[in-house]
């Protein structure tokens, strides 16, 4: 079988590339990376090879395309269930899809007005009423997770694709100085010095300055 590739944008600024990466590295799966400019229409030829709506992540595993990053996380789930990308526990289990479900659909002025920017920090910045209200009801979602799974990952001591969801969210509230109280800035902390945020904060670093807008969502 080929090696599985994962189409993916920056990582200074894709956070839907970094939700798919964690996902097939939780997975364990061994893949290639691929790296496409995906705001660049000179490279849409280049990115429809890759994916079929044109966005990234997308994996290509087993002469198989699965874009979109909630149907990779079910994909890789379902080739593996044994890394428990989703807990095995039922009830659980419908929460976790419940609240990847809510980041994958939802908080977009959250997303609009604090877009991921790994490299940048802003001190002070001040969000605005809708960004709150996105930030309050993610700091609800942690509490409830942390409280009745006990941490320090969303469903207990394994990172899983919920944690994959909400990592770019903890990058966000570093960047853009979001004050938090324990139980959420505790989690914030312990996902950015994950083994796996770290490899990809490192590669992020190293990336060129490109964008000076950040009005996009990536
Ligand atoms: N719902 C998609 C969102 C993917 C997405 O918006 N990707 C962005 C970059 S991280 C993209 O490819 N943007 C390029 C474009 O919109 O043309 C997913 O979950 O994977």
């Amino acid at each position: 079988m080929a090696k599985a590739i994962l189409s993916i944008a920056s990582k200074n600024y894709g956070s839907w590339s970094l939700r798919g990466w964690l996902l097939c590295k939780m997975a364990g799966l061994d893949f290639e990376e691929q790296q496409v400019s995906a705001d660049d229409p000179s490279t849409r030829a280049e990115l429809l090879l890759l994916s079929p709506s044109f966005l990234v992540p997308c994996l290509i595993h087993d002469g198989l395309k699965i874009w979109d990053t909630l149907a990779i996380a079910e994909y890789l789930h379902e080739i593996n269930p044994g890394v428990r990308l989703f807990t095995s526990d039922r009830a659980q289990r419908a929460h976790c899809r419940s609240i990847c479900g809510e980041m994958h659909s939802g908080f977009s002025n959250l997303r609009s007005a604090l877009p991921m920017n790994i490299k940048a920090h802003f001190a002070g910045f001040k969000s605005w009423a809708g960004a709150r209200a996105d930030i309050d009801r993610i700091v609800t979602i942690w509490h409830e997770c942390l409280g009745a799974y006990g941490g320090p990952y969303l469903f207990g001591k394994k990172a899983c694709a919920a944690d994959a969801m909400y990592a770019p969210v903890c990058s966000r509230f570093m960047t853009y100085d979001v004050s938090l109280d324990e139980p959420a800035s505790g989690y914030c902390r312990t996902m950015m010095s994950h083994p796996y945020m770290n490899e990809w904060i490192a590669a992020a670093k190293l990336e060129p300055d490109e964008l000076e807008e950040l009005d996009v969502e990536f």
